[in-house]
């Protein structure tokens, strides 16, 4: 920079001297051309004055560049330098480590190498040792080589000894050998001798054993076919058995059933009505039988729960399962079934009431499931001369006395015209059978409906259920004691 500097200053001096040496001798020769010449000699003076000033000011500038540039490199080199010095001190510790390190090593190669001196003084050593065993070895095996060269030899002598021995005592084996051979032979002989005779019991025996085995066999055939027909037997037997134990139980509760039936029924000595019946300690409702006189017995049903029990049942209407649109006779006799729907019969009705005092009770159901019953203090029905006439005594009870009317009449069958209507049959007009008059008050024997109607057919009770056709009824007869 400062040589830049000093050379771009020497340049300027040179140039501005030169421009003055030209100007000079155009001066001079102007001077020489001109007399008037001191004025721009003092002109040309000024001027270079003028320029010293300006370079004077130049090279002081310059100089102060250059300070400054002095100062800028001496510390720009001093850092420079500090770094060199720095990274040589680390060159100089790496330069030191590494140093130390192949110390290190050379001491390293140098006791491995001892080492190895060493080792290879113990491996000559051993070497030398092992050379000497082996030596020593050798000595033995040549000694054991001839001990076993010796002891060949002693053990040649004795194989010898005892071929000779053993030929000796071949020749007095061989005699014997003759003599056991010939003694043989004979026990051969005998032997073939006692085989045949054997062979022949063999056979004998194989074909009896033959036959013992096939009789064997047939029998084993025959007690397993059995065994199976007693198997099978067993088991049918078993199953038989099991039906026969199962019909034996259904046939037990038939007969006990049976029992208590025939029991009911056969108590029959003394027991005239389901008074009686009640009075013998019989709580229960149901069929029993009952003998009110000389005659022959029939079957009633019981009533034991209404008002104490003891009711003998002689009519009920319950489903219309029964036609009871029947004639005289089916109505003297009775019909139907004690446990559902029936008519006991004018001729069974006739001999309870002919023997005692009874009351009559009817009890009703509407079909609104409304119940009621009407109770006469007297009731008796004559006999079939008098057509079953009804007599009926005073009543008592909810459902209305619609008896009273019918009082005094005989039954009316639609076979049988006792009413009192003379232009018809009340039992046919009412589809019934009853103590019509002309007609009813009271049809309990009529026409089955399933619902409340009021047909003149249906089964009424006039004035009970306005008059409509009712779901059940009942007639039942107690003896007053
Ligand atoms: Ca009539």
């Amino acid at each position: 920079m400062g040589l830049l500097i000093r050379s771009l200053l020497v340049v300027l001096i040179v140039k501005s001297q030169v421009e003055l040496q030209v100007e000079a001798s155009s001066n001079q020769r102007t001077v020489s051309c001109d007399v008037d010449t001191s004025s721009k000699v003092a002109e040309l003076r000024l001027i270079v004055e003028n320029y010293l000033v300006i370079l004077e000011d130049e090279l002081r500038n310059t100089q102060d560049q250059v300070k400054e540039l002095k100062v800028l490199m001496t510390e720009t080199v001093s850092s420079e330098l500090e770094d060199t010095r720095r990274t040589m001190a680390a060159i100089s510790t790496i330069q030191e480590t590494a140093t130390s390190e192949h110390e290190e090593t050379r001491r390293m190669v140098s006791e491995l190498q001892v080492a190895v001196s060493t080792n290879q003084e113990t491996a000559t050593s051993e070497q030398e040792e092992t050379r000497r065993m082996v030596s020593e070895l050798q000595v033995a095996v040549s000694t054991n080589q001839e001990t076993a060269t010796s002891e060949q030899e002693e053990t040649r002598r004795m194989v010898s000894e005892l071929q000779a021995a053993v030929s000796t005592n071949q020749e007095t084996a061989t005699s014997e050998q003759e003599e056991t051979r010939r003694m043989v032979s004979e026990l051969q002989t005998a032997a073939r001798r006692t085989m045949a005779a054997i062979s022949t019991n063999q056979e004998t025996a194989t074909s009896e054993q033959e036959e013992t085995r096939r009789m064997v066999s047939e029998l084993q055939t025959a007690v397993s076919t059995n065994q199976q027909k007693v198997t099978v037997a067993l088991r049918n037997t078993t199953l038989q058995l099991k039906d026969t134990r199962r019909e034996m139980g259904v046939i037990g509760r038939q007969v006990e059933e049976l029992q208590e039936s025939v029991s009911r029924l056969t108590k029959i000595h003394g027991v005239r009505d389901c008074s009686d019946v009640l009075a013998r300690g019989e709580a229960r409702s149901g069929v029993y039988a009952a003998k009110p006189d000389s005659g022959r017995p029939f079957k009633v049903y019981c009533d034991m729960e209404t008002d104490g029990g003891g009711w003998t049942v002689f009519q009920r209407r319950q489903d219309g399962s029964v036609d009871f649109y029947l004639d005289f006779a089916n109505y003297s006799r009775g019909f139907g079934n004690l446990e559902g729907e029936f008519w006991l019969g004018n001729d069974n009705l006739h001999r309870l009431t002919a023997q005692g005092e009874y009351e009559l009770r009817v009890d009703l159901t509407s079909f609104d499931d409304d119940t009621g019953f009407a109770l006469y203090e007297s009731f008796g029905i004559a006999d079939v001369s008098d057509n079953y006439r009804l007599t009926v005594g005073s009543y008592n009870g909810t459902a209305g006395d619609w008896l009273a009317y019918h009082n005094n009449q005989a039954f009316t069958t639609k076979d049988r015209d006792n009413d009192l209507w003379s232009s018809g049959n009340c039992a046919q007009d009412r589809h019934g059978a009853w103590w019509y008059y002309s007609c009813a008050a009271s049809n309990l024997n009529g026409r089955y409906f399933n619902w409340a109607t009021t047909n003149n057919e249906g089964i009424r009770w006039n004035g009970f259920s306005a008059s409509r056709s009712l779901k059940t009824t009942e007639m039942k007869i107690r003896r007053k004691v």
